[in-house]
This record gives structure tokens, C-alpha cells and sequence, in this order.
């Protein structure tokens, strides 16, 4: 497999309907199967309650980490892809449930803000379903102004977060 470049890209997992950790575990097979892209980290799956309205499953949480040649718009195109022929429906509520959601949540060092791809993902430094996950696969990673991972993951809290076998 060849490109003309590769670059890091970490992507954040979440599901909460039709057997969750399933979708997750499928989900990680599909990245690596994505066109001139290798799944290269994936940390354990995590148990955590619903950000957003509470009446609603818990969600199944990891991260994964790829490495790829393909542009970033491309990436995301191939992640709403996999969440498509998982289920997805996009006519919920925000932050309603869903069989599976994929937020690319760094794309090697891009910062671009548009309406259809904004990186880093704003959500990263604030939620602990993504920062702990991420703290196994890349712990030295620096993002949000130069923070390292570790550190952020150390201010948000727990969250409630359990970590789940595999
Ligand atoms: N978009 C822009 N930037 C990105 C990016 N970096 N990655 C655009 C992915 N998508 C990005 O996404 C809406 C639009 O965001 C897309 O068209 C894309 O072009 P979406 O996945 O269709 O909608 P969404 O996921 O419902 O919205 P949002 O606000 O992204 O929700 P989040 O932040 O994904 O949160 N609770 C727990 N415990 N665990 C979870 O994983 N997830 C959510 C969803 C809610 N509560 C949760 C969890
Ligand atoms: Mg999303």
C-alpha cells in the first residue's frame, strides 16, 4: 500500500444503540480497512454516560489511532461512510442516540475550521470518552494550544467513565 504521504489521524468512537460494543468493534475492522489507511492504535472500550439528553442508553466509548494518505476531507467522507452502513440516522436529536459515531478528532497537525470539518475537534479538550481512550493510544500527543493529553485528561475528571475488557 503507498501514498504519497502519511500522516497521523486519531478518530474518536462512539455508540449507544443495537448491541454498542459491536458497533465499536466493527467499526475499528472498517477504519482499517478504509483506501490507504492502517488502523495503527486502538485503546480499550469504555463504558460512559450520555453527554446530552439523559434519557438515552449509556454510550460505548474508544478511540482509534490511523495512519493515511488520504486528505482529510476524504477521511471524513470514509468515516460518515462506515456510519452509514452501520445504521447511522441523522434525523435524532443532538446528542441523541445513535448505533455509531465517528468524529475525527486530529488530522496530524491541520487547524481548519469550516462548516463541514473543524479540527481539532472542539470537543476534544472537554470530554473525558475521548481524552482517556486517547490517553492509551498516544499519551504524549500535544493538542488544544500545546497541552499534552495526559494533562488535559487529568482535568476533566472521571466522567463516570468505566473501562470495559478489550
Ligand atoms: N464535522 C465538523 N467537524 C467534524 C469532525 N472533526 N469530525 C461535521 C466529524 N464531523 C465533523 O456531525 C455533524 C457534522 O459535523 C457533520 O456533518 C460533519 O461535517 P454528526 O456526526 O452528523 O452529528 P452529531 O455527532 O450528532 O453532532 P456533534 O455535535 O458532532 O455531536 P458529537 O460531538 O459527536 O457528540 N455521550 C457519550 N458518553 N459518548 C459519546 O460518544 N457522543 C455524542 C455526540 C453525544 N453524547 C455522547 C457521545
Ligand atoms: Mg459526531
Amino acid at each position: 500500500m503507498t501514498a504519497d504521504r502519511w500522516l497521523p489521524a486519531y478518530v474518536g468512537l462512539g455508540s449507544n444503540l443495537d448491541e454498542p460494543v459491536a458497533q465499536v468493534r466493527r467499526a475499528l475492522a472498517a477504519l482499517d480497512g478504509l483506501p490507504q489507511t492502517r488502523l495503527v492504535a486502538r485503546s480499550s472500550l469504555y463504558r460512559s454516560p450520555p453527554m446530552g439528553p439523559p434519557d438515552q442508553p449509556d454510550y460505548v466509548n474508544a478511540v482509534a489511532g490511523l495512519l493515511t494518505g488520504l486528505p482529510a476531507a476524504e477521511l471524513l467522507a470514509a468515516l460518515q461512510g462506515i456510519e452509514d452502513a452501520q445504521g447511522r440516522r441523522r434525523d435524532g436529536p443532538r446528542w441523541g442516540p445513535r448505533t455509531l459515531d465517528l468524529d475525527l478528532l486530529l488530522y496530524g497537525e491541520l487547524a481548519v475550521h469550516s462548516d463541514a470539518l473543524v479540527l481539532p475537534h472542539p470537543g476534544l479538550a472537554e470530554r473525558t470518552f475521548v481524552l482517556v481512550p486517547l490517553l492509551e493510544v498516544a499519551p504524549g500527543l500535544r493538542v488544544a494550544g500545546g497541552s499534552r493529553v495526559a494533562q488535559l485528561a487529568t482535568r476533566v475528571g472521571d466522567g463516570g467513565l468505566v473501562r470495559m475488557d478489550g
